[in-house]
């Protein structure tokens, strides 16, 4: 209602603006300003302007307020004016403010029929000594490689390193990551520390490799089949702070339009672990976007219960990826 109202406001405020336009052609004023808005381009006399139609007393270029009397007068070329409100066709409606999450807590971020989407933050995890150790040996230390993706049938090298871990192959993207049982020490004393932590099991794990600020990982859910129903995915991060982005995915009545949605941010500082559980999956896309400023390197692991086609299906039949 408030927004409505200011929007009427507005709308009546730029609407008066062209009030010199709207003189009858061929007055003094309308050759003056005519001259002045000629003399303008490129510092000298331009062309003429095509002449302007006679007002009709209706000349609203947003149909949100019409003049709706006009007598000239001789001194302005333009007599009284009566502006009269008319309601915007369209509800004017306000981009929420997107929200950060800073502190160490548990979140509440939406509630709705597949249910609640819950984060738990957790600043300082590791202590920076440990996180320092732990950045420099699995920077060194890991297999890193670069993934080819595909969209819409086009291959495109991942903006980002990557390697896998788990006694399932990992497909997103149309590409798949063999299964990877050779977990690095470090990475089972972590998984280690992240299951105490959280009471969850985990038996896999994505790791990424952000080597700049031109990084990044698009919008998406982990909502691969593999990963069941409303997973629970831990997230550790170690090096240089990035924003984790979160939007709500839309109502369909929005066919798609992100809008409006609500947004979240999250700096994930080096040592910080981050719990995605309930709907998250389900009613919000996550992502690390490029930056414009110059950033270090940061891994992130994301710790994951996967289950086999086997396990699911009972037989060896793979269903089609869902990306
Ligand atoms: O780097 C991050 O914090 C996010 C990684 C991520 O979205 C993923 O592995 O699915």
């Amino acid at each position: 209602m408030r927004c409505s109202c200011l929007a009427g406001f507005i709308s009546l405020f730029y609407n008066s603006q062209p009030f010199l336009d709207l003189s009858n052609s061929g007055s003094e004023l309308d050759v003056m300003s005519d001259k002045r808005q000629r003399a303008r381009v490129q510092g000298s006399w331009a062309k003429p302007f095509p002449k302007k139609p006679t007002p009709t007393g209706a000349a609203s270029t947003s149909g949100v307020v019409k003049p709706t009397a006009s007598s000239p007068s001789p001194a302005w070329g333009v007599g009284p004016r009566v502006f009269e409100y008319q309601q915007p066709a369209q509800p004017f409606r306000d981009v929420p403010a997107e929200k950060t999450l800073e502190k160490r807590g548990d979140y509440e971020i939406s509630s709705g029929p597949s249910g609640v989407s819950r984060l738990r933050l957790i600043p300082g995890f590791l202590s920076p000594e440990e996180a320092d150790w732990a950045f420099s040996k699995l920077l060194s230390e890991l297999p890193w490689s670069q993934k080819t993706n595909y969209r819409q049938g086009e291959a495109y090298e991942e903006p980002r390193l990557t390697c896998w871990y788990g006694e399932v192959p990992y497909t997103y993207a149309h590409s798949t990551m063999e299964a990877n049982n050779q977990w690095h020490p470090l990475l089972i004393t972590l998984c280690t520390a992240v299951e105490k932590q959280t009471g969850h099991h985990f038996n896999s794990l994505l790791c990424n490799l952000y080597r700049n600020c031109k990084d990044s990982i698009g919008w998406h859910s982990d909502d691969e089949e593999g990963l069941g129903l409303q997973p629970t995915i831990a997230s550790l991060s170690l090096g240089d702070t990035r924003v984790f982005s979160l939007r709500k995915q839309p109502p369909p009545e929005e066919n798609g339009d992100y809008t409006y949605v609500e947004r979240l941010r999250i700096p994930l500082t080096h040592g910080t672990l981050l719990m995605m559980e309930g709907a998250t999956q389900d009613d919000w896309q996550h992502s690390v976007a490029k930056e414009y400023h110059d950033r270090g390197a940061r891994i992130n692991m994301t710790f994951r219960t996967m289950t086999s086609d086997l396990e699911r299906h009972g037989s060896g039949v793979r269903p089609a990826p869902r990306h």
